[in-house]
């Protein structure tokens, strides 16, 4: 039996960020989903949030094919099926980590030499993917989790341009897709694609309508179709509640319609080119949002938080938390372009806020100079290369869910590799102590608060903002979905309790200061760049920005990577540095390039 606590964090590891089984605290809850579209620089475009859509990451190099990505959906914040063009056989790709790994899917001789369009999944071991052109169609099914495919497309669909699909359980499923005698196809099968029946009630035959490209089920009786007419002059949405015998109009405009996201009966958003459309009351009052020209996807968890993207003329991702009020536009992503994107989709369930790993000194060595540390969360093993060529300090410290929070605990001036297991509240400082501090869900944040050269343990409790030095000080500041950041603002005294709020880039350093700097996403990297006292500063982790108050603007590695400045000379002054978990690659500005570490292993501190 595994330890499901390491399970959870494990599968929730994502670069950048790591996701702690903290309480969601206050505020905006946090989701996780994918969206996926053009090939680029030799592989599918699969990009993963997993804050709601604050942050993006790509994932799957070295693990795609050349190969467009169009559909995508999120069974849960770790678990999500793509599908994409043909190289052969339609890709189809599958994860269950949260995109660290994904996994070609069927083969060349179950998959048809087709272009996939659209994925989606009750849960469980169904999935159904379809796609196909003029010429041929086909309806993807596999009940066995991938193992299996069938094409389960009735005879005289062939041709039908397939486009749409939903299914609200293993047996029942919608298909949709172009023109077919005159009127615009919804197939429903309610015995996992065996024998399926054509609908056309209501309103899906009326004079112009043409093709339906997106269909999303609430369950068996109740489902919403939205597309477009004839020449895509126009869109339309449709809605069910009597398992499809019926179809009826509910609102329409100009353009075509692409996709559309039901949440439940009553709240429902939907994609049209150039429009955003959205309903809270199951479709009796309508608002709507202008988007960009080929705005394909859309994604929604609710009736506040939902994500749209856009194809073309231009690539972009947007992000509302307050039900369409108001819009972010990502157009931007590594200091390129968004490559065009097809389809996104949100998992329901929520996760964590981001957390940040706080320790208190990086000189292992007593050298003065800071040192590379890696750690590996499944079995607590330890790396550190003291800057920058000496051989490394290997050993297993702490094990899995432990949470590193290095220090001088002892005061002799070299940092001491220490623990911290959310548990049971255990601190481990390896050759100095052990103690209990704290508890489940609470963040270290070990610094010298007092001030005696010593570090203290200390907690921050996310869900009530909770700040506990151990013989020292309790506090309240912040709140949850805050970073707590402690530093000394002087470089020569205390360490002072602060937090950062990437919603806002909000600083507060508790009786010293308050200020913005920053902006939504943004990670705060405070450090002594100049070598006298603390500058505060953040790094952007979509575009390698390390912007550091006061003093300058750079950049400074990729997407993905981790921030970590230290000062790895000796000098006295802090370097960007960062650490990329795909190669290993250790990079500090304008000093070194080496590699520790990789894989699964993580820095110590960011
Ligand atoms: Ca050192
Ligand atoms: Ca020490
Ligand atoms: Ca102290």
């Amino acid at each position: 039996m595994k330890n499901r606590f390491l399970s959870a964090l494990l599968l929730t590891l994502t670069p950048g960020w790591l996701f702690l089984a903290a309480p969601a605290g206050a505020g905006l809850e946090y989701f996780a989903g994918w969206t996926v579209g053009e090939s680029r620089d030799g592989y599918g475009t699969i990009l993963r949030s997993s804050d709601g859509g604050r942050s993006w990451f790509r994932q799957g190099v070295g693990q795609l094919a050349d190969v467009d990505l169009a559909g995508v959906v999120a069974v849960d914040p770790d678990t999500a099926w793509v599908v994409g063009k043909s190289d052969g056989y339609g890709a189809i790709y599958h994860t269950t980590d949260g995109g660290r790994t994904w996994t070609r899917k069927g083969t060349a001789g179950e998959i048809p030499d087709l272009d996939l369009t659209k994925v989606t999944s009750p849960g469980g071991k169904t999935v159904w993917a379809v796609g196909g052109d003029v010429g041929a169609s086909t309806i993807l099914h596999t009940a066995d989790g991938g193992r299996t495919w069938h094409d389960r497309i009735p005879d005289g669909y062939e041709q039908a341009e397939l486009q749409g699909v939903s299914a609200p359980d293993p047996e029942t499923v919608w298909v949709t897709g172009g023109s077919l005698d005159g009127y615009p196809v919804i197939l429903k099968s309610e015995d996992a694609g065996a024998t399926w029946t054509r609908q056309s009630g209501g309103d899906v035959a009326r004079p112009g309508y043409h093709h339906i490209l997106g269909i999303s089920a609430v369950d068996r009786e109740t489902a919403w179709a939205i597309g477009g007419t004839i020449a895509s002059a126009d869109w339309f949405i449709l809605k069910t509640s009597d398992g499809g015998e019926t179809w009826n109009l509910q609102t329409e405009g100009a353009h075509d319609g692409n996709e559309i996201h039901a949440v439940d009966a009553e709240t429902v958003w939907a994609a049209s080119d150039s429009t955003i459309s959205w309903t809270t009351d199951g479709g009796l009052t309508w608002s709507s949002h202008l988007s960009y020209e080929y705005t394909m996807g859309i994604s929604a968890v609710d009736s506040r938080q939902a994500w749209a993207v856009t194809y073309s003329w231009k690539g972009s991702i947007w992000r509302t938390e307050d039900g369409g009020a108001s819009w972010t536009v990502l157009e931007r992503l590594g200091g390129r372009d968004l490559p065009g994107l097809w389809t996104v989709s949100f998992a329901p369930q929520t996760v964590p806020p981001p957390l940040r790993l706080v320790v208190d000194g990086k000189d292992y060595n007593g050298d003065g100079r800071d040192d590379v540390a890696v750690w590996r969360p499944a079995d607590g093993r330890w790396m550190i290369a003291p800057h920058p060529t000496a051989r490394p300090r290997i050993f297993h410290y702490g094990g899995p869910g432990d949470l590193p929070a290095s220090g001088d605990y002892d005061g002799d001036g070299t940092t001491d590799p220490a623990v911290f297991r959310p548990a049971s509240g255990l601190w481990a400082v390896r050759g100095v102590t052990r103690l209990y501090y704290g508890k489940s869900g609470d963040i270290p944040v070990p610094a010298d608060y007092s001030g005696n050269g010593r570090t203290d343990p200390a907690i921050f409790r996310p869900s009530s903002g909770l700040w506990a030095v151990r013989g020292v000080t309790r506090a309240y500041f912040g709140a949850g979905g805050d970073l707590p950041v402690p530093v000394d603002p002087s470089g020569e005294g205390p360490a002072r309790v602060g937090i950062f709020r990437p919603s806002s880039g909000l600083w507060a350093v508790r009786s010293v200061t308050r200020f913005y700097f920053g902006a939504s996403g943004d990670y705060p990297v405070p450090a002594a760049y100049s070598g006298s006292g603390r500058e505060f500063a953040v790094f952007r982790p979509g575009t390698g920005l390390w912007a550091i108050r006061g003093l300058t603007r750079l950049y400074f590695g990729a997407p993905g990577d981790y921030p970590q400045p230290g000062d790895y000379s000796g000098g006295g002054t802090s370097l960007p540095a960062v650490y990329r978990p795909s190669t290993g690659l250790w990079a500090v500005r304008g000093l070194t390039r080496s590699y520790w570490g990789g894989g699964d292993y993580l820095p110590v501190s960011w």
